[in-house]
């Protein structure tokens, strides 16, 4: 009803119209986007240890003395597929991959189709030219539904939300894409023309205040050990939680620190990922088969009643 209207009456079409995310023809492919500011990845701590480690090496950069504390912003790591959005005055531009950090891919059409993403921002003093990252990925009870129709369809399933997550960004026929329940979190920027608070909680706050979501779990702390206190209280929500999340993310708060912190190879020193341990469970061996490789060398290999653990 609503394209027939702006058909009549194509003064009233408007950029951030509902028509504007309805997917149209499919693309033969994507093309290229590269990153004016590379989209970086994350080192990981696997331990307390390895967090106090982290802490160490800040203080000792920023030449801060022991009893100082450092602010840190604490957010879920979500497990979907990290995207760059960029809006011109306002208005959504450009979706694009995070591919190898360096080039990813346009996937503008099918971004256009997640409810969640703003097809225009609201509010005051917005950027001329604003970069907002974050991550695409399908909630628990979106990939439940998604399965379910699929297996009424009898389609096949996705193995899980990533998984899911993935392939329907990686659909030519934005169509498609429109009918999955994606949706989107910020959490952080890269380029920007204009001007930003100074800290990254105020930033993401901002981003909020102009529509773009931010992670409802977002916390401000100080100092390492109320990093791992917000760890643990995440861990034993996890199973609770709407989303599949695969750790904690903890960031230098102070956009100067971070500054001066600076980065080593793709990722950087005031930001790091507290994974959570691998998860376990148990199997029966079925029987080993000894493979002879070309020198001789012998290799057993188990054979094991397949099991599905962390996703797959
Ligand atoms: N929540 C969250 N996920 N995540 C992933 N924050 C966050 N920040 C990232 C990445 C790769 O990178 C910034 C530190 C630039």
């Amino acid at each position: 009803e609503l394209q027939t209207i702006e058909q009549d009456y194509p003064q009233l079409l408007t950029a951030d119209s509902p028509s504007q995310r309805v997917g149209g023809v499919a693309l033969d492919s994507f093309s290229q986007v590269v990153h004016e500011v590379p989209m970086l990845s994350l080192d990981n701590a696997f331990s307390n240890e390895e967090m106090n480690d982290f802490e160490r090496r800040i203080r000792d950069r920023l030449n801060l003395p022991d009893n100082s504390e450092i602010d840190y912003v604490c957010e879920p790591k979500l497990d979907g597929v990290a995207v760059s959005l960029l809006y011109r005055n306002g208005l959504l531009e450009r979706g694009a991959t995070r591919g190898d950090g360096r080039v990813g891919e346009d996937i503008t059409a099918n971004v256009r189709t997640i409810n969640s993403i703003p097809l225009k921002l609201q509010g005051d003093n917005i950027p001329e030219l604003l970069e907002v990252r974050g991550e695409i990925y399908l909630p628990r009870k979106g990939f439940e539904q998604l399965n379910s129709k699929a297996l009424e369809a009898g389609e096949k399933t996705f193995v899980n939300p990533r998984n899911a997550a993935a392939g329907s960004l990686r659909q030519l026929d934005s169509r498609i894409t429109a009918r999955r329940p994606l949706t989107f979190t910020a959490y952080s920027v890269g380029v920007v023309e204009g001007e930003l608070p100074d800290s990254q909680a105020a930033i993401l706050q901002r981003l909020s205040d102009w529509g773009i979501p931010i992670s409802p779990y977002m916390a401000t702390v100080l100092g390492v050990q109320a990093c791992e206190s917000y760890y643990e209280q995440l861990a034993s929500q996890r199973a609770a939680l709407p989303f599949d999340i695969d750790g904690i993310v903890f960031k230098v708060n102070t956009i100067a620190q971070q500054r001066l912190l600076g980065f080593v190879s793709r990722a950087p020193r005031w930001a790091i990922a507290r994974k959570f341990p691998a998860e376990e469970v148990s199997t029966r061996l079925l029987g080993v088969d000894f493979q002879v490789g070309r020198t001789g060398a012998i290799t057993p290999v188990a054979r094991l009643e397949p099991v599905f653990v962390a996703g797959v």
